[in-house]
């Protein structure tokens, strides 16, 4: 048996999250146009006969901010010093590979690194061929390979290669755990999707969302969450005219966790406004970046 951390990291918006439900072969992380995304280490646990990989999504290299990007780097951190293999993953539709190229050689992994070329449906054979060749000539390069997360495209090929590099092992989960995060979490995170699907310019990254409620009862479950915004202003984007806003937003919220929980719910939503929230440890830790 073979077992181990394989974990994805990259530039804001390169796909990891893509990866990650490619290949889980489930939609576990969310997803969006918009940049910086993820603020969590998410893990997918994929169990064969053969191997057990412990698949993690981290959020987007950046320079910190403001505190709430220090967690979410404190989040890519970990993932850096727990990986048996490491998913360096490059978005071909950059103009060429000097940023992930920076990125990639200060993170100085000692472990061996997969450069993994996303985004192929989107750019021709030139530009893919000229980035594998420039990866495979790196140092931190073990092997590199081209694929189109949202596709599906070359993943089957890439598994392949990631549990030939995996440590012989005992499984860490049990073999039908998907996550070692709760549902709530999920709950919240399909809620922020639709923020960031939704709302645009400052909106998605002045918001949080928390899972105050989350009540199985016989028919369906109630669910009831906090829409946390900076400011009395983005709380009124967020409601919209004649709450136009949060309706859209519970509409798509629900549809996105029913087809999760593949259970009916009741979704209440409230918009608070916490001044300064992305600054504060206690209101960060209350809403789970820790
Ligand atoms: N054309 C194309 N688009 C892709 C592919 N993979 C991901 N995307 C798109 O790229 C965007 C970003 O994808 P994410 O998976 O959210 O990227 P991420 O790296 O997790 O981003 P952060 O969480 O912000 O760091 C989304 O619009 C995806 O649909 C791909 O193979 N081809
Ligand atoms: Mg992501």
């Amino acid at each position: 048996m073979k077992a181990g951390f394989v974990n994805i990291f990259g530039k804001p918006n390169a796909g990891k999250s893509t990866l990650l439900n490619a290949l889980l072969g489930e939609k576990l992380a969310i997803i969006s146009s918009k940049v910086q995304t993820t603020r969590h280490r998410i893990k997918g646990i994929l169990t064969t006969k053969e191997y057990q990989l412990i698949i993690s999504d981290t959020p987007g290299i950046i320079e910190p901010k403001y505190k709430l990007h220090e967690k979410m780097m404190r989040a890519v951190k970990e993932a850096l010093e727990d990986a048996d293999v490491a998913i360096l993953l490059h978005d071909l539709t950059d103009k060429d590979t000097s940023e992930s190229h920076g990125i990639f050689a200060a993170l100085t992994l000692k472990v061996p690194v997969l450069v993994i070329c996303n985004k192929t449906d989107k750019v021709g054979k030139e530009r893919t061929a000229a980035a594998i060749s420039f990866f495979k000539q790196q140092s931190y390069c073990t092997d590199a390979i081209a694929i189109a997360a949202i596709k599906s495209h070359q993943t089957d090929e890439l598994l392949k290669k990631l549990t030939d590099l995996l440590p012989e092992g005992q499984p860490f989960f049990a073999e039908d755990d998907i996550t070692d995060l709760p549902v709530r979490f999920f709950v919240g995170e399909m809620i922020r999707e639709k923020i960031y699907e939704l709302y645009e310019e400052e909106i998605p990254y002045h918001t949080t969302v928390l899972v105050q409620e989350f009540k199985e009862k016989s028919t369906l479950v109630k669910i009831q969450a906090d829409i946390i915004v900076q400011r009395d202003t983005q709380k009124g984007i967020i409601l919209g005219e004649k709450g136009q806003g949060i309706k859209a937003l519970g509409m798509a919220a629900r549809a996105e966790i029913e087809k999760f929980l593949g259970q009916k719910i009741f979704l209440e939503l409230f918009v608070k406004v916490k001044p300064k929230w992305r600054d504060n440890d206690i209101h960060l830790k209350e809403y789970g970046y820790h």
